[in-house]
């Protein structure tokens, strides 16, 4: 018995094994359009659906995949469904950063046990096509983490959906080389904004609850601009396939893009969502096309002698990347290119990001003050600087 605790206890034992990021839970006002959007502007593939016409009453729900990624879009059908007031708070947001895990019970035990809040304990749900064992636990905001083990499942998403085909039909646009096969193939990152002073608790709290590290560490100077300041950390699980870096806003002269985002989306939340592609030239120019904005960098980026000094060769011509305003960063490991969306609501919160690594395991630190000055200008647009 002695020695069992002392192994749990053990640094070196994991004690919330993870196999990645399994769905990300978006609930939006409009599930119906959403879906379209990431079919349409993201490349995303419907592949599931459950609602009405299969007895669901409450909601109408869309499964998109890109690669491993996978979105889940839920819009209430019913006035009254569970989740409908989430929306009318935050408008469209994430709500669900749901963990594939070897073992819900064993995963969930620990969480329990080192302290977090139990939204679900763990349960059966299964159809004709197997079982799945669910679990859920909150996490910043009103956020949750569900776990999930489908290993005794086969079917298209979970149990209660039903196989459908794609929202439109992108084969022509793929067959005339005007678009991507996919757009991107997996979850990158995901960002969570907490406030002030709250950071290093949810850093704690995946330590403690997930086992998770502390990646990399910034705060105040490397990353506070004159205008915009914000402290971040990143936690990750010991494979490094799930990363959650942690933001909240540090005092400056003006408002923190971080408590637009609090202030916005009424209290703490995912931020934005970074997605792994191998040709961002080709995945921007298909969103570009297709209506997606993306923030800009100045042509001074670009033509800074600095930059190309410490950037030296990477897979395209700087004037490549200058022509989409994709970001170019290099660390001791490799370098990667990566770009950023606008807000993909009308409020100033959830947006995402395009990454292709090349070796690079950081998130584009070099990047930040560029990437914070772009963000100010759209901030000031919107009259919240
Ligand atoms: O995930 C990251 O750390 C980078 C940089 O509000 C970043 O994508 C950090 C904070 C932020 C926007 C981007
Ligand atoms: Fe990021």
């Amino acid at each position: 018995m002695t020695q069992m605790m002392a192994a749990a206890q053990s640094p070196d034992v994991d004690v919330f094994p993870v196999k990645g990021v399994d769905y990300l839970q978006f609930l939006v006002g409009n599930a119906k359009q959403a879906a379209h959007y990431y079919s349409t502007a993201f490349g995303m593939t419907c592949v599931a659906y459950r609602g009405p016409e299969h007895g669901y009453r409450d909601h109408a729900e869309y499964v998109l995949v890109s690669g491993s990624a996978r979105f889940l879009i839920t819009g209430a059908v019913h006035v009254d469904a569970p989740g409908a007031d989430h929306v009318t708070r935050h408008s469209d947001g994430i709500k669900d950063i749901a963990l594939a895990v070897p073992d819900v019970d064993a995963a969930y035990r620990h969480a329990i046990e080192a302290g977090a809040r139990s939204v679900a304990e763990p349960h059966d749900v299964k159809d004709e096509h197997g079982t799945v064992r669910l679990a859920a636990i909150a996490t910043y905001g009103e956020t949750i983490h569900t776990l999930v083990d489908r290993s005794g499942y086969d079917g298209p998403f979970l149990p209660g959906f039903v196989a459908r085909g794609p929202i439109v039909d992108r084969q022509p646009a793929i067959d005339a080389g005007l678009q991507p096969k996919r757009f991107f193939q997996a979850v990158d990152h995901v960002v969570g904004n907490v406030e002030l002073g709250k950071m290093d608790e949810w850093v704690e709290f995946y330590r403690r609850v997930m086992g998770f590290t502390n990646m990399a560490e910034f705060v105040g100077d490397d990353i506070a601009t004159d205008y915009s300041a914000l402290m971040s950390k990143v936690v990750a699980d010991g494979t490094r396939k799930v990363k959650f870096p942690l933001n909240e806003p540090a005092v400056s002269k003006r408002k923190s893009q971080i408590d637009e985002y609090l202030e916005f989306y009424g209290g703490p939340g995912a931020q934005h969502i970074a997605v792994a592609t191998n040709d961002i030239l080709a995945s921007v120019d298909a969103m570009r096309a297709a209506g997606v904005e993306f923030l800009a960098t100045p042509d001074s980026y670009y033509d800074d002698p600095e930059l190309r000094a410490r950037i030296g060769n990477v897979r395209v011509p700087i004037e490549e990347l200058k022509k989409r305003r994709i970001l170019v960063d290099r660390d001791e490991d490799g370098y990667l290119l990566q770009i950023f969306t606008k807000p993909v609501q009308d409020r100033p919160t959830v947006f995402f990001e395009l990454i292709e690594r090349h070796g690079s395991l950081g998130f584009g630190k070099g990047n930040f003050k560029a990437l914070f000055e772009a963000i100010e200008r759209e901030q000031e647009l919107r009259g919240n600087l």
